[in-house]
Formats: structure tokens, C-alpha cells, sequence
């Protein structure tokens, strides 16, 4: 990206070697001649001459892209606050139930350990977390979850393995409300004998939730493996339909040199990436922030 704003002058070639980096970069055609003709537009405008310019109008482009609001629809978005953000009118020993995050996605797009890193995630800022392990689906799915449970020392509710992951959750939420508990993290199956049944049961899940608490989930996070590429956003438009999708965690940034696809999501499914996965280990988590990113693919 940077060798590209090298050379002097803007012309068509600098254009075309950027198409054909961005969507070598898994970036996606389409998003890809939407940003260029976005800042080609800005270059016209402001009468740019300089490269140097392009590259920043560039930048300002990706940031926009990258800067999407969660979809608000069919929410409410008035109580979605975790606890420690209930402001001065909560009372307070006034305890108004978890703040409940459902973590939906395809099976081995790194779903558990994200949540492993999440559980973290919250403990680090003070939170009393519990885990539900609602893949019920795969034996091992439940053992994954202890292990790191243990591990970073929070509660993981579980059944056994074929149990309704519907109960799952209704114990885990039982017992957060029992403990007080801030913030439940809820794991879901990837995969089951066919997609209808997925979707049906995440569907069932989110009911379970909501009779509970009917501002609940108050966050549904949508793991993707950044390196299946284009691939992942068909998987993630099937979650869309059925669970209202607030955020994406993009896992396995690691494993690409391709970051493009964090601006083909946010632009092809308009939803804002949350956390980035970097890694096998329960640190290798960050918040992601657009304007970082972009400055990254530049250095
Ligand atoms: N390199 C890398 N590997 C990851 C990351 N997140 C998860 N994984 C690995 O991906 C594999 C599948 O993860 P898992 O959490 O079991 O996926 P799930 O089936 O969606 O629950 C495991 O080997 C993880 O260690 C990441 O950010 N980077
Ligand atoms: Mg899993």
C-alpha cells in the first residue's frame, strides 16, 4: 500500500494497481470499486494533484467503511448498558440481571476460544463473568470450555453432551441472576446434522434468553475466521437472518496477511467488527479500532 503513493502523480495506473491490491488483499470486488470510486470522487472534488493526498482521502474512505453502528432494529437499545454503565439512575444495589453476550458462527472459526479470551476480556475490567456451554452438539465442545474456564477461573455451566442447549442457558442465567453475576457468555453449537436445525435451535436459544430477560442478548457476537476470506461472508449472511447479529469477532487475523477482509465485511454486511483474534492464546485478543487498522495496512 505505501509503495503504491510512492510515485507522483495520480493517474489511471495508480488506480488500477490499487484495484487490483485491494482485491488481492480480500478486500472483494465490489467493495473494492465502491472505495475507489468513492475517493476517486474526493480527488475530483477537491482538485487533489498530490499522492500523498489520495493516500489520506484513501485512509478516510477505509475508516468510513470500517466505522459501522451495531443494527439497532428489533431491539431494545435502551437497557443494552452493561451493569457497570447503568449510570447514576440505577440504584445502586439495584441488580438488573447479566449482560448477556450470544456467540454464534460456524464450527472451527474460533467461537470457544474467543470466548475464553472474552471471559478474560471482562474479568480484566472488573466483571463477574459466567459461561454457558450451549454446544451441546460435539462432547468436546463442553470439555474446551471447562478446561479454559478453570483456567481463567469462571464459572462454566454445562450440561452433558446431546442436552437441550436451551436448559444450558437457562441454568446459566439462573445462576448469574443467583450470583449477581455482570456479564454471561454464551457458547453455541457451529454445526449440527443440517443448517435448518442450527438456525432453528439458535433461534431457541435467543427465546430461552429473552423469556428470562427481554432486553437480552444484549450483544450477539458473530465469530468469523479471517482466513477463509470471502468465503466467511455467505456463512455470515445465514446467522444474519436468523439471530439479529450486533458485531463481528474477526478470529485468526494471524493467520493472514490479507487484513482486506475486515473492509469486505463491515461494508458487505454493515455491521461493526468488535474485537480482532490474533492468536492461539488468551491474550491474543484486541478491541478493534478502524482508524489503527487503517494506519496498519499503510506501515
Ligand atoms: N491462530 C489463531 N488460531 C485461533 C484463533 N482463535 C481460535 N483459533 C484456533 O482455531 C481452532 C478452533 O477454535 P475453536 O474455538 O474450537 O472454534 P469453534 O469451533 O468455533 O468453537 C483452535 O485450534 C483455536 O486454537 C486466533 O485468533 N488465531
Ligand atoms: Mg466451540
Amino acid at each position: 500500500m505505501s509503495s503504491l503513493f510512492e510515485r507522483s502523480e495520480i493517474d489511471d495506473d495508480l488506480w488500477d494497481s490499487l484495484e487490483e491490491l485491494l482485491i488481492s488483499a480480500d478486500v472483494g470486488v465490489e467493495t473494492t470499486l465502491r472505495l475507489i470510486e468513492r475517493v476517486k470522487e474526493r480527488v475530483l472534488r477537491e482538485g487533489a494533484l498530490r499522492t500523498s493526498r489520495a493516500r489520506e482521502i484513501l485512509k478516510d474512505e477505509m475508516v468510513a467503511i470500517l466505522t459501522q453502528e451495531p443494527p439497532t432494529d428489533g431491539w431494545d437499545t435502551a437497557d443494552t448498558a452493561p451493569q457497570a454503565e447503568a449510570g447514576p439512575a440505577a440504584a445502586e444495589d439495584e441488580y438488573l440481571g447479566p449482560y448477556v453476550v450470544l456467540v454464534v458462527g460456524v464450527n472451527g472459526v474460533g467461537k470457544t476460544t474467543s470466548i475464553a479470551k472474552l471471559a478474560r476480556w471482562y474479568l480484566r475490567q472488573g466483571d463477574y463473568v459466567v459461561l454457558a456451554a450451549g454446544d451441546t452438539f460435539r462432547a468436546a465442545a463442553t470439555d474446551q470450555l471447562q478446561v479454559w474456564g478453570e483456567r481463567i477461573g469462571v464459572d462454566v455451566i454445562s450440561h452433558q453432551s446431546g442436552a437441550d442447549p436451551g436448559a444450558v442457558v437457562f441454568d446459566a442465567m439462573q445462576f448469574a441472576h443467583s450470583r449477581r453475576a455482570d456479564v454471561v457468555i454464551v457458547d453455541t453449537a457451529g454445526r449440527l446434522h443440517t443448517k435448518y436445525n442450527l438456525m432453528e435451535e439458535l433461534k431457541k436459544v435467543r427465546r430461552v434468553i429473552q423469556r428470562l430477560d427481554p432486553t437480552a442478548p444484549h450483544e450477539v457476537l458473530l465469530v468469523l475466521d479471517a482466513t477463509t476470506g470471502q468465503n466467511g461472508l455467505s456463512q455470515a449472511r445465514s446467522f444474519m437472518e436468523t439471530v439479529e447479529v450486533t458485531g463481528v469477532l474477526l478470529a485468526k487475523m494471524d493467520g493472514t496477511a490479507k487484513g482486506g477482509i475486515a473492509l469486505a465485511i463491515a461494508d458487505q454486511l454493515q455491521l461493526p467488527i468488535e474485537f480482532i483474534g490474533t492468536g492461539e492464546k488468551l491474550d491474543d485478543l484486541a478491541e478493534f479500532d478502524a482508524r489503527q487498522f487503517v494506519e496498519a495496512l499503510f506501515r
